[in-house]
């Protein structure tokens, strides 16, 4: 791919957090560093253990490849490796491409002088998952409660896990969680519908400014949160999203063992009726 013409003027030396400049360096257009080493190593190493998974369970269709847990009874010991030592092995694979992943973002960052909101956001993708395989695992005492790697047979563990709680949908977090995702995606179509109404006017129409797009979202609801204010609103929609997903899950057993629907109980023993206070 060919270097754009602005590219070479950012392509600084320095900013980065391990190995001085020894991987300071492009290949291509991307910027390789130290932990675009590690990434690699561990993305590689993780894929290979994958297809090697796949090749003893005896097929390479990616609908069916299955990596699982080990068994209950494991614990929170090491399994042998093809009763979910595999697993545990692409776990920390995983883990480790993730985070060297979010490093060299922060890498490019200080790179550039400009903030962490990239890794910061990426992070709590990475904090949704090892909630996942990691923290509810661990709270729980098996590995066992981790979800398998699979396309299909993930989604088996969303259903199976969400049906042990009888009725997922009244898991308080989980309703926070669905609903900032709803949110996410009205903010985005909101401020891709107006950016595009603006700045992408008809040939021969000039195009208009943001003093037009404040107007629109002022005539219409009364209020606008401004330029800035629309990527601020728009980060804390995604991140809470990702953030109340993780809460939903680890509260799911570490916390609450029966079902969710139950949960809700609490607002019938209110001593606020009749009947909670003996009339
Ligand atoms: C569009 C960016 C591109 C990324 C893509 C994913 C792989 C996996 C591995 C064959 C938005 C690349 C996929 C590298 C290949 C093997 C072994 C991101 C975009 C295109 N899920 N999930 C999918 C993962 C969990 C759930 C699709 C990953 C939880 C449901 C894809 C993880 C729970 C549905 C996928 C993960 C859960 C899916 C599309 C990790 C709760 C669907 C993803 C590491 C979060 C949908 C067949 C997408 C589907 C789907 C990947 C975790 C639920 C295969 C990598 C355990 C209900 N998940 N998922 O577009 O069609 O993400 O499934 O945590 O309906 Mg999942
Ligand atoms: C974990 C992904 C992290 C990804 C990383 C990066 C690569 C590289 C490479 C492309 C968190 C991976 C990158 C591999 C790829 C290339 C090149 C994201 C993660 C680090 N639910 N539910 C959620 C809804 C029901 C249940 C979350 C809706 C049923 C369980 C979200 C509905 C039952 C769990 C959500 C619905 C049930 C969840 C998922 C509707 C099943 C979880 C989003 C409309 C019968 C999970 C932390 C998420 C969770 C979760 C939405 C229905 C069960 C809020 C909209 C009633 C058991 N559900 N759900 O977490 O909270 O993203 O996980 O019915 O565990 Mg639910
Ligand atoms: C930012 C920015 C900014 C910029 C920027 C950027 C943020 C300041 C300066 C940076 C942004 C970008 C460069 C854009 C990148 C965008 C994203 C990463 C997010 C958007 C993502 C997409 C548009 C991709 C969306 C992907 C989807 C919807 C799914 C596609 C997935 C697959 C093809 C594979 C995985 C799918 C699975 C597993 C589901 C399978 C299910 C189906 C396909 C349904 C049907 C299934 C069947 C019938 C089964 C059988 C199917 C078969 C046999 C064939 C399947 C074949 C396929 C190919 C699917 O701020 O400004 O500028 O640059």
């Amino acid at each position: 791919m060919a270097l754009l013409s602005f590219e070479r003027k950012y392509r600084v030396r320095g900013g980065t957090l391990v190995g001085g400049d020894l991987f300071d360096f492009w290949v291509g257009p991307f910027y390789v560093g130290f932990f675009g080493v590690t990434t690699a190593f561990f993305a590689l190493l993780g894929t290979i253990l994958i297809f090697w998974g796949a090749s003893q369970q005896g097929t390479f269709n990616p609908w069916l490849i299955n990596i699982a847990p080990p068994d209950l009874k494991y614990g929170l010991g090491l399994a042998p490796l093809m009763d979910g030592g595999l697993w545990q092995i692409i776990t920390i694979c995983a883990i480790g491409a993730f985070c060297s992943w979010a490093l060299r973002e922060v890498e490019i960052c200080r790179k550039l002088g400009m903030g962490y909101h990239v890794p910061f956001a990426f992070s709590v993708a990475i904090f949704a998952y090892v909630t996942l395989v990691v923290f509810r695992p661990l709270l729980m005492g098996a590995w066992g409660h981790g979800f398998p790697y699979g396309i299909f047979s993930h989604l088996d563990w969303v259903s199976n896990t969400g049906y042990a709680y009888l009725h997922f949908h009244y898991n308080p977090a989980h309703m926070l969680a669905v609903t900032f995702f709803f949110t996410t995606t009205l903010a985005l179509a909101l401020h891709g519908g107006l950016i595009l109404s603006a700045a992408n006017p008809e040939k021969g129409e000039d195009m208009k400014t943001p003093d037009h797009e404040d107007t629109f979202f002022r005539d219409f609801i009364g209020y606008s949160v401004g330029t800035l204010g629309i990527h601020r609103v728009g980060l804390l929609l995604a991140l809470n999203a990702g953030f109340w997903s993780a809460i939903c899950i680890i509260i799911s057993g570490p916390v609450w063992t029966k079902g969710w629907p139950e949960w809700w109980n609490w607002w019938l023993e209110l001593p606020i009726w009749p009947s909670q206070v003996g009339m």
